[in-house]
């Protein structure tokens, strides 16, 4: 790993940290940038009573100087305005486990006196610093000529599932536009509704996030080793972020149903530069990227805070009861999408630079326009008749 990052927080103490290493020099960092993932990730629809509490903003306070990335450690923090909210308050105890979120392990294995003390920093509030951290990632990428971008594909029953995207910049402004950062209008109106009739059943729903990244180059990951895979290295992280409960690379989930004619990315020639006639497979062969668009859908669960009471046990008396309402989102999904295009934007950006070498955008940039770039005639196949030999034999 040449990235490697640490969190840390509670959801209402006095603020989110995080400190990234192994950033290059010379790229351009900004604020501003980093603010602008903070503010879509603050996105009303759907969301509970936090989100205007809150207006986060990032703290850079290493490791970026006029704007530029110097090579060091990066921190960066954002202040909880809802601290000011609990710093002087007396707390009521909070005993009953919601199921689905961290409350009944957490307190088990933590031996907690409190399911809030696991609460705290098993909420979905850390994915704000993660996602100021993968913004970094994402602005380094742009400068690299690889364009990502994350919109809704689906909430509740409703999805939008399209085919090809080739402009990446107008669909962006729609995704930015749409109130559940969907980019088309129809699927955005039911997506709407869904949520709308989950908050009157007093109900959560749950969706799905898709990625894509234009121009991400071929061979990054590897085959040679399990945990070299790009795809499997990125699932993970996806499956790290609060709720989600599976990811798909390409059309992952429709593939396994179909056959192998219909679903491999045939390759063809176009002059002396090799194409796909698909991208079923989501930019991922051998885990590793081909050069075709990377596409990664993460599904998220509904929230576990329900309005609704369901089954639980109180861990004080002992006694089966049911959850007890505070405060929460109804659904997270709109708002969620800039935390998986950070959290991709930095593996993508790990392998890259785990491929090229390079401590400076310089170095880096170079290589990274030489392997976007390829063509058939950068292979230097033999044609010859060989055999096998190993020595020892
Ligand atoms: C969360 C519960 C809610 C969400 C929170 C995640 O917070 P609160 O308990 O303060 O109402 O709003 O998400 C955020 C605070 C955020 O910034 O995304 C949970 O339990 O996971």
């Amino acid at each position: 790993m040449k990235i490697k990052y640490l969190t840390a927080g509670e959801s209402h103490g006095p603020e989110l940290t995080a400190i990234v290493e192994g950033i290059p020099s010379n790229f351009e960092v900004t604020k501003e940038y980093i603010d602008k993932f903070l503010l879509r990730r603050q996105k009303t629809l759907g969301s509970g009573g936090r989100m205007n509490i809150e207006k986060d903003q990032v703290l850079i306070t290493s490791g970026v100087v006029n704007k530029l990335t110097t090579g060091g450690p990066i921190a960066l923090k954002i202040i909880n305005q809802d601290w000011q909210n609990w710093k002087d308050k007396e707390i009521e105890p909070y005993v009953v486990p919601r199921p689905g979120h961290a409350d009944l392990v957490g307190t088990l294995k933590y031996n907690h006196d409190d399911i809030r003390l696991t609460l705290e920093r098993a909420s979905a509030r850390e994915t704000a610093i993660r996602c100021a951290v993968g913004a970094i990632a994402h602005q380094i990428l742009s400068q690299l000529n690889i364009q990502l971008v994350g919109f809704v594909s689906s909430i509740g029953g409703q999805s939008f599932n399209p085919t090809n995207i080739t402009d990446i910049t107008s669909f962006k402004n729609l995704i930015e536009q749409s109130d559940v950062s969907c980019p088309d209008k129809n699927a955005a109106d039911l997506m709407i509704k869904e949520i709308k009739d989950a908050r009157k059943k007093k109900d959560t729903l749950g969706g799905a996030i898709t990625c894509v990244a234009i121009n991400y180059p071929p061979g990054c990951g590897s085959y040679v080793q399990f945990d070299r895979k790009l795809d499997a290295k990125i699932s993970s992280s996806m499956i790290s972020v609060q709720s989600v409960k599976a990811v798909e690379i390409g059309n992952g989930f429709e593939a396994s149903k179909k056959y192998g004619t219909e679903v491999q990315d045939q390759i063809k020639l176009d002059n002396n530069k090799i194409k796909r006639i698909s991208n079923n497979l989501g930019g991922f062969e051998g885990g590793m990227s081909t050069g075709e668009p990377i596409m990664v859908t993460s599904y998220l669960k509904p929230i576990s805070t329900t309005l609704t009471p369901i089954k639980s046990v109180d861990l004080h008396s002992g006694k089966e009861t049911e959850t007890i309402y505070e405060r929460s989102d109804t659904c997270a999904v709109p708002r969620a999408v800039p935390i998986f295009e950070g959290v991709l934007s930095l593996d993508l950006l790990n392998s890259l630079i785990e491929k090229t070498g390079g401590d400076s955008k310089e170095e880096i940039a170079k290589r990274v326009d030489n392997l976007q770039n390829y063509n058939i005639e950068d292979f230097e196949l033999s044609n010859k008749k060989w055999t096998m030999g190993y020595e020892n034999e």
